[in-house]
This record gives C-alpha cells, sequence and structure tokens, in this order.
C-alpha cells in the first residue's frame, strides 16, 4: 500500500486545500495529514482563524484523507515520515525544494492560482469595513 504524507494549518479550508489533498492521495493509496499546531502556526508567522481540534475534524472528514495527526515542528519531518512509514511526501509549490532532505521522495505541486486563506482574511476584513 502506498502511504502519501503531507503537512499544512489548513486554515478556513478553501479549494486551494481540497485540490492538494485530492491530487496528493491520486498518487497513492493513504494519505496522512499532519495538521500544523497553532504554536507552530505562531512560528511559521500565521495565527489560524479555527482552532486545531477543528481543524483536524474537518480534514480527518475529506473523503480523500485516511489519518491526520499534529505536526508540531517543521524540523520533524523526516521523524513523522518514518513514523507513518510514508513513501512520498507532497507539498505545494510554496514550498518548492523546501523539503528536499527528507528521506523519502518528494512532489511538489503547482498552488492552485487566486485563493488563499491570506487572501480570504484580507476580504472579509474588507468586507465588514463598508
Ligand atoms: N495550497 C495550494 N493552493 C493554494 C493554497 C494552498 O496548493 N491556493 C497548498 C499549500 O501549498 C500547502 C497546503 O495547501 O501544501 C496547505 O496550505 P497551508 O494551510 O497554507 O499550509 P502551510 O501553512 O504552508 O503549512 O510543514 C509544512 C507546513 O505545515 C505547511
Amino acid at each position: 500500500m502506498k502511504k502519501i504524507i503531507t503537512f499544512g494549518t489548513f486554515d478556513l479550508f478553501h479549494i486551494g486545500h481540497l485540490n492538494i489533498l485530492r491530487k496528493a492521495k491520486e498518487l497513492g493509496e493513504y494519505l496522512i495529514v499532519g495538521i500544523s499546531s497553532d504554536e507552530l502556526n505562531i512560528i511559521k508567522g500565521k495565527k489560524s482563524v479555527i482552532p486545531l481540534d477543528e481543524r483536524m475534524e474537518i480534514i480527518k472528514s475529506i473523503k480523500y484523507v485516511d489519518e491526520v495527526f499534529v505536526e508540531e515542528s517543521l524540523e520533524l519531518k523526516d521523524y513523522y515520515i518514518k513514523k507513518y512509514q510514508a513513501d512520498l511526501l507532497v507539498m505545494g509549490d510554496d514550498w518548492k525544494d523546501k523539503f528536499n532532505w527528507v528521506s523519502c521522495p518528494v512532489k511538489y505541486f503547482d498552488r492552485t492560482p487566486n485563493i488563499s486563506t491570506t487572501q480570504i482574511k484580507e476580504y472579509i476584513s474588507k468586507e465588514t469595513l463598508i
């Protein structure tokens, strides 16, 4: 069984998130998703709107996803890859070549254009000002 692993914050879930989960699952039989803890997001310079436990619940309910866990650190990628016996790491190309050091092959997919959590936040904040 080919196991795929991917990581993300998945805050304010949108079509870009769904596309990469679907594309990741197409490369194997079992998809594992590491979801960034709120503490890790602060380190990444992000503050998520949706709390971790709800982001976990949402991702776990996506039909392409077989298993979720909490990602505590960007540096622990190889530990998670070995722990979950992943055969392939999938990431969006905003992380291009950032994880080539891991012990399994890595596939970087083009991001879905014209959508991001930051964009949604900006849109909402602008809309509420009118
Ligand atoms: N993504 C995408 N297209 C978009 C937006 C996001 O393909 N329009 C992809 C990102 O490239 C990433 C995944 O969706 O692979 C999750 O995106 P984020 O929630 O922004 O994840 P990020 O905070 O970048 O966390 O260990 C790596 C980090 O946890 C990744």
